[in-house]
């Protein structure tokens, strides 16, 4: 008992609160984070390449589409999707981008919004991989606040025509089709815009420091035709964007408590192998805090995940618990990672040791899919009955 170690998934319990299938599913999927895309992650970071020939790998374990049920999809409950987001997050939080837009913004937004052929079109292909989708609501004047959208689709005969931009969309250069919002005369409504429409281009964003090892972009609309059957015929107003941004928040809130793990998971391994002042420096009191505190965030964090999923299973999940978990994850996983990093001293920053790259990435899920203070002031609306935006 005295020097018994217990790792951070014993110290949550993880195996008494996963089901056979969850446990599978975080199986499977740390076998493929292991195997195929950690041995690559620190190269492709570095070269700023996304490993988009791994994506049938991804789409054989039910990974595109997991938590949707039929045309194709693994039909996958919210915690096994939490969970697989968790893995993949801790290779790097662009895997878990990769498959959350794909899934939870794109595949999400026709399977809730889309007619019955617009589904049978698109989401078979989509879980296979063989098309990819990105979801276009920020755009450079409007992201907090996304009911100031500027982009527009005018009736055009018995279709439309769209104008405007985009920015700051993942999967943009990758994707065949972009779920994008449009103001028109009735309101916001979403559009399957498919790339060789003449008119619609995406360009890379150059220069990113974060999320290196995934794809990020704008796209431009310019007079982009699209017929009425590409509209999505059950979205009316911004509650549809907000709704596909629900169950993507919560993928994030899952993934970045992956990333945490690997930043914690790194820096015990470390300081119990650094020798200062003749001892490893995982026996200073000092280091043990750190190493406490960080494990203490993410156990609470893990159990509070677990009990939103049961929820959200439920149909019991309101946005503002969503707002409140993404909120305290993302926080609670930057926190893990700046930590972490101190840990490990000058090597802390060396791309070899990963923390700096999970610290890299988890400034843009903080600001992601709703900043921080977004939710801090929807959690606020919710208390009080007062919006403060
Ligand atoms: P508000 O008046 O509050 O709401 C308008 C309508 O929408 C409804 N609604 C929601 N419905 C479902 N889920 C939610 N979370 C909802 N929030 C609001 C609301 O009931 C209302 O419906 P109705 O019937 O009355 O019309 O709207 P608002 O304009 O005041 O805005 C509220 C605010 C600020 C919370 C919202 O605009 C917001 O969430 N802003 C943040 C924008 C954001 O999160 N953008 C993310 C872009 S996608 C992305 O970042 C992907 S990253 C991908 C990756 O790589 O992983
Ligand atoms: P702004 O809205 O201009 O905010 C700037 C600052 O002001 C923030 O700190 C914000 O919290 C603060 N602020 C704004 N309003 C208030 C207020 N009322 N009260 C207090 N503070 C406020 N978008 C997509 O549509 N699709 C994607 O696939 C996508 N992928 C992304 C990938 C990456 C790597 C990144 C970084 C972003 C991505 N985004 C995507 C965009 C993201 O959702 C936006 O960056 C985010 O919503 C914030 O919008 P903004 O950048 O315009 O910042």
């Amino acid at each position: 008992m005295a020097n018994e170690t217990l790792d951070l998934e014993q110290l949550i319990g993880w195996d008494g609160l996963l089901q056979e299938d969850e446990k599978q599913v975080r199986a499977s999927v740390r076998r493929i984070v292991k195997d195929r895309f950690m041995p690559r992650i620190v190269a492709d970071y570095e070269a700023g390449k996304f490993a988009l020939e791994l994506v049938p790998e991804l789409a054989k374990l039910g990974l595109l589409g997991a938590n949707l049920e039929g045309y194709g999809c693994a039909g996958m409950g919210s915690l096994a999707y939490g969970i697989a987001c968790h893995e993949l997050e801790m290779c790097d939080s662009g895997l878990r981008s990769f498959v959350s837009v794909q899934t939870s913004l794109a595949m999400f937004a026709i399977h809730t919004f889309g007619s019955e052929a617009q589904k049978q079109r698109w989401l078979p292909e989509m879980a296979a991989g063989r098309v990819l989708g990105c979801f276009g609501l920020t755009e450079p004047n409007h992201g907090s606040d996304p009911a100031g959208m500027e982009t527009h689709a005018e009736r055009d005969g018995a279709g439309w025509v769209l104008s405007g931009r985009k920015l700051w969309i993942t999967n943009a250069q990758v994707a065949h089709v972009a779920i994008v919002w449009a103001r028109t005369k009735e309101g916001i409504r979403g559009f399957i815009v498919e790339r060789d429409m003449p008119g619609y281009a995406a360009e890379e964003i150059p220069h990113k420091l974060s999320m290196r090892a995934s794809v990020t972009g704008g796209l431009v609309m310019d007079g982009v035709r699209v017929p009425e059957e590409n509209r999505l015929p059950e979205a009316a107003g911004l509650k549809a964007p907000l709704a596909c941004l629900n169950n993507a928040r919560f993928g994030v809130a899952w993934g970045v408590l992956g990333a945490a793990r690997a930043c914690l998971e790194i820096a015990i391994k470390y300081a119990c192998e650094r020798t200062q002042f003749g001892v490893p420096i995982a026996a200073k009191q000092l280091v043990q805090l750190e190493l406490a505190d960080i494990a203490t965030e993410v156990v609470k964090a893990s159990l509070l995940s677990v009990h939103y999923a049961r929820l959200k299973e439920a149909g019991k999940l309101h946005p503002a618990q969503t707002s409140l978990l993404k909120r305290n994850n993302c926080r609670i996983a930057l926190e893990a990672a700046r930590r972490s990093r101190a840990v490990l001293g000058g090597n802390g920053i060396a791309g070899d040791f990963h923390i700096m790259r999970h610290a890299a990435n988890l400034e843009s899920t903080f600001t992601y899919e709703g900043t921080d203070q977004i939710h801090t002031l929807s959690i606020g609306r919710a208390l009080t009955g007062s919006a403060a935006f």
